[in-house]
């Protein structure tokens, strides 16, 4: 976008006075925040779109959008020239450091789904999101005691300028026990310095009617008023879970409430533009970003049936619409709804659901495995599966599972159904936006093609030694910065000569951060013995949200929370180690996390973790990865070789072998450092007045599945290639690895992962 300073400042000024009779000196952050917003958007929405034959729309309930406004300007190229103008008159777009994350995902999946609509509009691929507008996003966590406590995500504290209400296009949802209007807010994705402008269109609930006074006074209005107040409930707050299903009505409103929204809004303009519904597949089709949107196919059976289509001609189109992405392996993430409850909320969508259950038994296919609805309960994933063109897995190894194991019996009866589509991230704000130092370096190396083509970095090879020493004055002052701000916002000192060992994501069992716990309280013990003289100085870095209701989560919190206090405390030992837990991981703390770190600790048990995005980010940022062979880290090793990399644990072959001889105490037994270290959970070490750190050990020890995530089997090997790595640290040897890692991080851009899903999917253009 071309960019006039003095046309960018007057219309900074006019808006400043419109909306807050201020003016830019003395405007405040937030003010000015918000006009210079609004002076971007009303340039930027000035280009023209071309109309496409068809576009693709992204179905998800989560999209972690992370803070907008550095990434537009980024992405209009005008990041550099908008900081000049602003300075010019004695103002800084350093004080949008403050502006809230839009935190509405949990995890990896919303980010995934963030990344994309990026990549998409940067790759010129006409795909839009649809999404639901939380009032509240992932809550804000902070550490009280070691304990994690929550509180409300007011994302919208310095108000939304990057959206637009689209009052005109609002439609009403109905359920069987109530109607609610959904009116869209529309936000603006640019692609990277190509005009592109594609669409992010969240909905946001209201109640159908103003409340009503004079019904309410003649005693009528008592419901109204219940109903109204249950409307603008559904978009209240974003489920916090990750990687779990939670059965909650309210959730399965907010999921029929996303999609019968856009369908509704979709077939409107579908009509709108003369076309017949029949021929819908010719100019949309869905994504569906697991299964928490699969509710999309009910409804768009019934939508299309009340436009006079029988149900195969329905069910002919739908088929031709929708695919279905999976995220996950765990069996407590697959989402299933009672069908008592569904037919309840919403009785002419679960006769819809019905109809493709008798379809399919028509079929033949009489496997119970096969079943949409069986004992009761309606099973998401099978309908996705039935209904889709295509079901892709997120990593190769993810997909490879699901034809083996999740959907084995779909896959033998659609072979060509199924899909790998290995998940990548934008290095638009992975690199050029979080590390612009190192992208400068790269820039004057090999130009700029990596910015839209990552696999160009592999041009950097041949410069890897000549590149270190800036390389590690990059690294070392990005360390400094971030120690700077974990001092400032969890007063706590890392000293930036330390090695940084971060492992951040969402907390969970099989993510084994207490594995990584494990491992500090072993060296912790050597230090104490005196017997780790020679060892590096290590920080060990966390962050990570555990959901409010995962007990386990939530002591592992506790447990590295009271590990910090004790190594932190210990002059004997601090010189040697600190531990700290970053209070409210997210995006933006992300983005300072992945640029600082020496190791990406990705270490979950083999086979669970379906691609994981942060090995990508860290790999992106020359970070070796200390990891498993599980989801993209195979792949990872793949690209950058495995010797560049620090990979130990049980493969997924041996997993299953493991389990079925499996004896936890007997692990102990060959290991007495460990059994020390399982023993300091419950040996008053450490305050756990609520008993929670004597479940953690239990969860390790008894039960009917101990330590079901092998955290001790896989210890020895995990801290074997550990201090192999923290031995290696420093040396050439140690960042040329770095460096080879970054140079092969070009499969991992979300624009190769856009392009194949358009290549063998959408079809667009
Ligand atoms: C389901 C029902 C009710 C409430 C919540 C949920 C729910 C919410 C979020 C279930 C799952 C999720 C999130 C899953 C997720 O983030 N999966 C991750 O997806 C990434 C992108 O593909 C992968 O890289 C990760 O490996 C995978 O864990």
């Amino acid at each position: 976008m071309p960019f006039d300073k003095d046309q960018f400042l007057s219309s900074v000024s006019r808006i400043l006075r419109a909306e807050y009779a201020a003016e830019i000196p003395t405007a405040t952050e937030k003010e000015l925040y918000n006009a210079v917003s609004r002076a971007v958007m009303e340039q930027a929405l000035e280009q023209k779109q071309p109309v496409h034959a068809k576009r693709c729309a992204y179905f998800s309930a989560e999209f972690l959008m992370g803070r907008a406004i550095f990434s537009n300007l980024l992405n209009l190229g005008i990041l550099e020239e908008a900081e000049g103008a602003l300075a010019s008159v004695g103002r800084s777009l350093n004080c949008f450091e403050d502006v809230e994350d839009a935190a509405l995902g949990n995890g990896g999946l919303g980010r995934l789904a963030a990344c994309y609509l990026e990549s998409a509009a940067s790759c010129d691929i006409p795909l839009d999101g649809y999404g639901i507008r939380y009032r509240y996003g992932l809550f804000r966590q902070t550490f009280e005691d070691g304990y994690q406590h929550e509180e409300g995500d007011d994302w919208l504290k310095w108000g939304d300028p990057w959206s637009i209400p689209v009052e005109r296009d609002a439609v009403v949802v109905h359920f069987d026990d109530l109607d609610v209007k959904a009116v869209p807010y529309d936000m603006p994705i640019f692609g990277y310095k190509n005009g592109v402008v594609n669409n992010l269109r969240l909905w946001s609930s209201e109640a159908v009617q103003p409340f009503d006074f004079a019904a309410f006074n003649e005693m009528k209005g008592e419901r109204k008023a219940e109903e109204n107040f249950l409307a603008t409930k559904i978009c209240d707050v974003l489920y916090p879970n990750d990687n779990t299903m939670v059965g909650k009505i309210l959730r399965l409103r907010q999921q029929y409430f996303l999609v019968s929204a856009s369908l509704q809004d979709i077939l409107k303009k579908h009509l709108a533009a003369g076309y017949a519904l029949k021929d819908l597949p010719a100019h949309r089709c869905f994504q569906l970003n697991d299964t928490h949107p699969v509710l999309a196919i009910p409804e768009l059976l019934r939508l299309l049936q009340s436009h006079g289509m029988t149900f195969e001609e329905a069910f002919a189109v739908a088929s031709k619409c929708f695919n279905f992405t999976n995220h996950t392996i765990l069996a407590e993430a697959l989402e299933k709804w009672d069908a008592l409850a569904l037919s309840d909320l919403l009785p002419d969508v679960f006769e819809q659901i019905v109809a493709c259950q008798n379809r399919l038994e028509a079929e033949g296919l009489s496997k119970e495995k096969y079943f949409i609805i069986r004992d009761n309960v309606v099973h998401m994933a099978n309908l996705a599966v039935y209904v889709s063109s295509k079901v892709n897995g997120v990593a190769e190894i993810h997909t490879g599972i699901l034809k083996s194991e999740t959907f084995a019996d779909w896959y033998e009866l659609y072979p060509k159904k199924f899909v790998n589509i290995t998940n990548g991230i934008t290095p638009r704000r992975w690199l050029l936006l979080n590390d612009p130092a190192l992208a400068k370096l790269i820039d004057g190396k090999i130009g700029e093609g990596w910015h839209t083509e990552l696999s160009e970095l592999k041009k950097l090879k041949p410069f890897v030694s000549e590149l270190l020493p800036d390389f590690k004055r990059i690294k070392r002052q990005n360390k400094e910065k971030l120690a700077a701000y974990i001092k400032e916002h969890e007063g706590v000192e890392l000293p930036p000569d330390f090695i940084f060992d971060v492992q951040v994501k969402r907390l969970h069992e099989y993510k084994r951060q207490l594995l990584n716990a494990f491992s500090i309280l072993y060296f912790y013990q050597k230090i104490k013995r005196g017997e780790a003289k020679d060892f590096p100085p290590t920080a060990f870095i966390f962050g990570a949200k555990a959901a409010p209701g995962y007990y386990m989560a939530k002591a592992v919190i506790k447990f590295i929370n009271e590990i910090a206090a004790l190594v932190n405390g210990d002059e004997e030992v601090n010189r040697y180690m600190r531990v700290v837990f970053v209070q409210n991981y997210n995006v933006s703390y992300a983005e300072k996390l992945v640029c600082a770190a020496d190791i990406s600790e990705q270490i979950s048990l083999a086979g669970m973790e379906a691609s994981g995005t942060g090995n990508m980010k860290f790999m992106l940022n020359g970070t070796v990865t200390l990891g498993t062979m599980d989801g993209a880290n195979v792949e990872i090793c793949e690209e950058a070789g495995k010797d560049n990399n620090y990979i130990f644990g049980a493969t997924v072959d041996e997993v299953a072998e493991i389990k079925r001889y499996y004896c936890p105490r007997e692990i102990l037994e060959t290991n007495p450092d460990l059994k020390r270290a399982v023993e300091m959970l419950t040996d008053g070490t450490f305050s756990d007045e609520l008993g929670m750190l004597e479940k953690l050990q239990g969860s390790l020890l008894s039960g009917h599945d101990p330590d079901r995530y092998l955290v001790l089997y896989d210890f020895p090997d995990y801290v074997r290639v550990k201090e192999q790595l923290l031995k290696e640290y420093g040396t050439d040897e140690y960042y040329k690895k770095c460096l080879l890692n970054l140079a092969a991080a070009g499969k991992f851009s979300a624009d190769r992962s856009v392009k194949d899903y358009n290549r063998l999917i959408w079809k667009l253009k």
